[in-house]
């Protein structure tokens, strides 16, 4: 699983459902899209990319921290069926003779056709002799993000390819031929949006691998020798630039899952000092349950008072603390508090920190020294007390208001009257902390005798902390995921908490194997949003997962 290794890519059926762990359900999803591409496109497609969704068991809001987090894959993904377009007349000619125009269109009826070509964005400049020069300045995608649409996701992930593989000085020479191919895509998707099940990063990545493939930027693996061949971690950075074209400045946890996920285990990922995923085997005898509170968090629009906001509190409270804490901060320098972690540490210890020294610092730090994120005074509302104003939280972070505002300010847009500097600061240590030791307990399991549920148990109380400190601490929670995460205990649940940003989406459960049933019926019949639904459209909103394996590109011959 090191980020080292190549993208699969698939030429026959049988390595395909070999790769993906499974085969009915998945044959005739991807069966029944190619059929349907082909009805709407009149020929077949010529390569079908995947990416699934990912549930995080825990490690919430850290990974823009650097610290480590614990999701898997799911099953529920996006597949992009696409084949190059032969250009020949038709109404939509424009789009059609465009370099690197795109049809896009999508299974789901509610997500309507979109077409859209890149521009070469150009600069014209007048020479000393006054004769006209014409640079050009790199790829334009129009991309909307004020509003969630869905094609937004298929961009974010063309533009990457667009940027990295066709650098703009040969998008001037579109005659040329080292122009992006006009491209037909169908898009499906199982994993239920805006629900923390990641189906953003799923489709970003997906998006990323069909243009690669149909640009002729993917071998396979027979070609291998010649050609470069995409690695996991070169894919992972590829999408988390994309996703960030939407809007939210996301850390990597999502991209990872969904590109490094194999479907017998949970992954352990860490960002610093590189991106490393490490197989977490989960104890046999429980299973996690996804449930949709059914209430929508829409990132992209949201992000300058919750995602976003959240990201600069992280980062500028980690700036604060390495000052107090004496460890050298370059002026621009967005250090993060893994970092901080690291360099306290010590010159020995500044990047490859063993998990037990990891513990052991991050219990001490989660104790005084983050005291110095607290305003001076106690005085107000509780927010008042523990939160700072935009003056105090740059005067403490010992910048020029300038150099703090590019720094921290110039790349998202943040709105707040009190920065929770501190309260961010200990959910993050102590989120960390959990997360090492959920680790920490499935390692241990694996060597015990299985016979009693001790390690499921400790699992779902770090699940249940969890849970609180979101709710408490980093605020990310809403009534409707505290209602179902209590529900969940109630009916049963060894531990249940948010999984994802949060905010609305799904909670995660730990569940005894053998309750998965009466977990459900439970649930069903004490969740409001739940009580009139349907056992099909019940199944959509609460299911049992296991992991999955991760993206890739299957290439018809
Ligand atoms: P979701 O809610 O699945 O989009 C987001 C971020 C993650 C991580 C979690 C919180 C994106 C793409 N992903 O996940 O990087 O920070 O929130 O742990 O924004
Ligand atoms: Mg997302």
């Amino acid at each position: 699983m090191a980020a080292e290794e190549h993208i699969p890519v698939y030429t026959t059926l049988q390595d395909l459902y070999g790769g993906l762990g499974t085969s009915l359900d998945h044959a005739l999803r991807w069966n029944n899209l190619a059929e349907e591409f082909e009805k709407r496109f009149g020929r077949e497609p010529a390569y079908i990319a995947r990416a699934p969704g990912r549930v995080n068991l825990i490690g919430e809001h850290i990974d823009y921290a650097l610290f480590g987090v614990l999701p898997m894959a799911v099953e529920r993904d996006i597949l992009i069926a696409c084949a190059p377009r032969p250009v020949v007349a038709s109404p939509d000619a424009e789009v059609q003779h465009a370099p690197g125009g795109v049809i896009a269109e999508n299974l789901h009826s509610k997500y309507t056709r979109q077409m859209f070509a890149p521009e070469v964005k150009k600069k014209y400049e007048q020479t000393e002799v006054g004769e006209d020069q014409v640079h050009v300045e790199g790829w334009h995608l129009d991309i909307n993000t004020k509003e969630l649409r869905w094609e937004s996701y298929v961009k974010a992930g063309y533009y990457g390819v667009l940027s990295h593989y066709f650098p703009s000085a040969s998008a001037n020479a579109v005659e040329s031929g080292k122009h992006p191919v006009p491209v037909d895509l169908l898009v499906t998707g199982s994993v239920p949006a805006g629900s923390g099940l990641s189906s953003s990063a799923a489709m970003v990545v997906a998006s990323t691998l069909a243009f690669l493939a149909v640009n002729g930027k993917l071998s396979d693996s027979a070609t291998a020798a010649t050609d470069h061949q995409l690695s996991k971690g070169e894919l992972v950075k590829m999408s988390m630039e994309n996703e960030k074209r939407v809007g939210v400045n996301s850390g990597g946890m999502d991209q990872a899952a969904s590109v490094m996920s194999d479907s017998s285990s949970a992954l352990y990922i860490t960002f610093y000092p590189t991106l490393k995923a490490a197989p977490v085997r989960l104890p046999p005898g429980a299973v996690f349950v996804c449930a949709n509170s059914l209430v929508v968090s829409d990132k992209a629009v949201t992000a300058k008072s919750r995602y976003n906001l959240r990201v600069v509190e992280t980062l500028v409270g980690a700036r604060i603390l390495a000052r107090a804490l004496g460890i050298q901060v370059g002026e621009k320098e967005k250090i993060t508090y893994r970092e901080v972690v690291g360099r306290f540490a010590g010159e020995k210890h500044r990047e490859e920190l063993d998990a037990a020294v990891l513990m052991q610092l991050l219990t001490r730090m989660g104790d005084e020294e983050i005291d110095v994120l607290k305003p001076k005074g106690l005085t107000g509302s509780l927010d008042e007390q523990l939160g700072v104003t935009m003056d105090e939280m740059i005067e403490m972070s010992g910048l020029s208001k300038e150099v703090f505002n590019e720094v921290y300010l110039s790349w998202v847009e943040v709105e707040a009257n009190h920065f929770q500097l501190y309260k961010r600061a200990k959910h993050v240590f102590g989120e960390a902390f959990r997360v090492l030791q959920f680790r920490q307990v499935c390692i241990e399991a694996m060597g015990g005798s299985g016979i009693d549920d001790a390690a499921e148990q400790e699992i779902g109380t770090l699940m249940n902390d969890s849970q609180d400190s979101c709710n408490e601490l980093f605020e990310c929670s809403c009534p409707e995921l505290n209602e179902l995460t209590r529900l969940a205990l109630e009916s049963g649940a060894y531990g249940s908490r948010l999984t994802g940003a949060g905010w609305g989406g799904c909670t995660v459960s730990l569940v005894p194997g053998e309750q998965v049933g009466r977990f459900i019926k439970r649930i069903r019949d004490s969740y409001g949003p739940y009580k009139d639904l349907e056992s099909d459209a019940l199944s959509e909103v609460i299911f049992a997962t296991r992991p999955s394996s991760g993206a890739c590109v299957y290439k018809f011959e």
